[in-house]
């Protein structure tokens, strides 16, 4: 019998072939087209159980795909492997042709939501894409895909048949496109007036607060009923998100049913492959939440005596839950913005990169040249001419537009671009590299089939970008970008200065993450009624981050959508898998390029960096590679050497500052944890209707 490599070969041979008698110049073969992944250094299939299940016999494969009232497809059972193959390419071409097309229309759309023309040239687009989508599962669906030998060949298969929004009847899919728009436009082009300390009015004129002023303003006030006001004003601001959105939830589960998955939190969840992915994520919280629990702690007792002197009215307890806005920011996802009244030595020279950017005279443009030249220190392209041309890297005055930070694949193998309305802060110095781990993302898997080019899990796509700012935000490497004064050191009280600074942007934000995503798996799965909603939400919150609403709120009110991801439908737990990954990947890259050393206590991990290594360079990019044709598992171990997700390098990476905390927090005796529902809250929204 021939063995499955042998096959393989074959298949790359005749594919040669068929790309060879093709003279069309769109069709050129490329690098990694449908190449299947293989080890590294064993360059040896992985064996897989699961992600890889042995091909079907004929005989076990359904004789009819069906989806829906509308696709209805009889399989070609004599279809050979060799046809599919010249299929896949030809799809490739058109499938990303019109992508192309109606992503470009999407950044119009986007950076200009005033556009009339520009929304309605979206979304013909939109619907043109969604037809192609079925055209194209019905060209496929006559394979018997599941009998190839070829593994890859099997996953692009699978990814065009199972898992789209094709099934639904034209007239409920166009109901799904207008709730989406409209929530997506209430989100971004939502405005509120300015705090007003003296009572007085504001001017219509000035009520032009969007999100991301609102989050800068919360971050800079001091005063506790200012940042109280901005609070409520935003979570008032978004409710109408809430009248689509008990509807979207229904039309999502039509898609999920339509896909066979009993509910949409598991069709979402089924882009992981991975069993119990929602169990796996508590376990790996339970394991990181002593680490918060000690940060809560500690930050409710400095925040106490911070506000001592203002009116905070009790809000601030002993052993409670933390109100919202004195960690100034809107979700309580980062508190680096009250970082120097926690600063546990603040007799040490004060770590500000923002300020020292402002010194520097950094603009917008050279934080990203910063960024762009970190990428190419390891060995990763250079941004290419088209990227700094197309991207929109600062807020356009006048213009409505989205602007939390994204990054685009306009699918055409070399436009790639960043929509951010950067400011010039240390935190949208990380955004930066954060985006622009999405660039390089694609553009390493750019040369494969359309429905291999994606994250190996939409986790991986999230850690690329914030593995890099790790090293980035390391004491060697800001002190060489002259970020940091020359006196820190990477031991000590220094240590410890930093990594709460650190720790206030990459470990407060879990159980943020974990409850905004259960909140919406438990709506997606019927778990909570619409008239639920909101109390849920505070109940997740409260369990999970020891939070309190700033303000009262009713069961009317629908505070989910005060975050971008809401609206848009964007997957929140990938943030929580990519911070896993993100401390997975940082430890074995600094291994590779010599830079950790668990025996070697002048080489901490926390003060890391990578810049510069080409042999780390190249062991990342060659997980990038991989895109989505093999499981996570092998492009994971590429970096790693393991298949699994790892709480350890986390918890290892903060330990110093773990055993601080556990020591400052008894020394006053301050209460870890907070208690259930406190009786000074009032929770009382949740049980009545207003
Ligand atoms: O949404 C983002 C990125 C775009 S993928 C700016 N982030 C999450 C958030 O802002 O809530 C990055 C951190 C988490
Ligand atoms: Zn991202």
């Amino acid at each position: 019998m021939m063995g499955e490599y042998n096959l393989l070969m074959l298949a790359v041979f005749l594919f040669a072939v068929l790309i060879c008698v093709n003279s069309d110049v769109d069709h050129q073969p490329v690098n990694f087209y449908l190449e299947p992944y293989l080890h590294p250094t064993t360059k040896q299939w992985k064996q897989l159980e699961k992600p890889y299940p042995t091909p079907r016999k004929p005989s076990q494969v359904k004789k009819f795909r069906v989806m829906g009232d509308h696709l209805n497809i009889t399989v070609d059972l004599s279809l050979t492997e060799t046809e599919a193959l010249k299929f896949l390419q030809d799809i490739d071409h058109e499938d990303r042709e019109l992508i192309h097309k109606k992503t470009v229309a999407a950044w119009d759309q986007d950076t200009d939501m005033a556009s009339k023309e520009k929304r309605i040239a979206y979304f013909e687009l939109v619907e043109k894409r969604t037809a192609f989508n079925r055209e194209m599962w019905k060209r496929a669906a006559i394979y018997p895909w599941e009998t190839f030998r070829n593994r890859t060949i099997r996953r692009a298969f699978k990814s065009i048949l199972v898992g789209g929004n094709e099934a639904l009847p034209d007239k409920t899919q166009q109901e799904l496109n207008e709730i989406s728009g409209k929530m997506s436009y209430i989100y971004s082009t939502a405005t509120i007036c300015p705090y007003n300390k003296d009572g007085v009015q504001p001017s219509k004129e000035d009520c032009t607060l969007t999100q991301s002023d609102i989050e800068a303003k919360l971050s800079e006030t001091d005063d506790y009923k200012e940042g109280k006001y901005y609070w409520k004003a935003w979570h008032d601001a978004v409710r109408d998100i809430g009248k689509g959105y008990p509807r979207f939830v229904e039309i999502l589960n039509e898609v999920a049913i339509l896909n066979d998955y009993p509910d949409a939190q598991e069709y979402y969840m089924s882009q992981y492959e991975t069993d119990f992915l929602n169990l796996r994520a508590h376990e790996i919280m339970g394991r990181i939440f002593p680490l918060y629990e000690q940060l809560h702690a500690y930050a409710r007792r400095k925040l106490r005596e911070h506000f001592e002197g203002q009116e905070h009215e009790g809000e601030i307890t002993v052993d409670g839950a933390i109100p919202l806005h004195v960690l100034k920011n809107l979700y309580g996802q980062r508190w680096d913005a009250i970082y120097d009244i926690l600063v546990p030595y603040p007799e040490l020279p004060r770590i500000d990169i923002g300020a020292e950017m402002e010194r520097l005279g950094y603009t917008q443009k050279k934080m990203f040249e910063d960024g762009d030249q970190f990428y190419q220190s390891i060995g990763f392209d250079k941004l290419r001419k088209e990227f700094w041309d197309d991207s929109i890297i600062e807020r356009i005055p006048g213009r409505e537009m989205a602007c939390h930070a994204t990054a685009w694949d306009l699918s055409d193998r070399k436009s790639f671009r960043i929509r951010m309305c950067t400011q010039i802060t240390m935190n949208d110095y990380r955004t930066i590299h954060h985006e622009l781990g999405h660039i390089h993302y694609y553009m390493q898997y750019a040369d494969r089939h359309k429905q291999l080019a994606a994250g190996a899990n939409p986790g991986f796509h999230e850690a690329i970008g914030d593995t890099i700012a790790f090293s980035v935000n390391s004491v060697s490497h800001l002190q060489k970008l002259g970020l940091l004064s020359k006196e820190h050191k990477n031991h000590g009280k220094h240590a410890i200065n930093q990594l709460l600074l650190h720790a206030l942007s990459f470990v407060v934000d879990t159980p943020w993450v974990l409850s905004l995503e259960q909140w919406r798996w438990d709506v997606l799965a019927g778990k909570i009624l619409p008239k639920d909603y909101n109390c849920h939400w505070w109940k997740l919150r409260h369990h999970f981050q020891g939070v309190t609403p700033s303000a009262k709120r009713k069961p009317t009110d629908f505070d989910p959508a005060t975050k971008y991801h809401i609206p848009n439908d964007a997957q929140y737990i990938n943030y929580f898998i990519a911070k896993i990954l993100t401390f997975q990947f940082h430890e074995a890259l600094c291994i590779t390029a010599k830079q950790y050393d668990p025996d070697d206590p002048s080489k901490p991990l926390h003060d890391c960096s990578i810049y510069g290594s080409k042999e780390a360079g190249k062991q990342f990019a060659d997980m990038l590679r991989i895109g989505s044709s093999a499981p996570w598992q092998d492009a994971l171990e590429i970096v790693t050497g393991v298949r699994d997700l790892n709480a350890e390098p986390i918890l290892d990476y903060y330990k110093p500052l773990y055993e601080w905390l556990v020591k400052e927090n008894a020394k006053y005796n301050e209460t870890v944890g907070w208690q259930n529902l406190h009786p000074d809250v009032d929770y009382s929204f949740c049980e009545k209707e207003d």
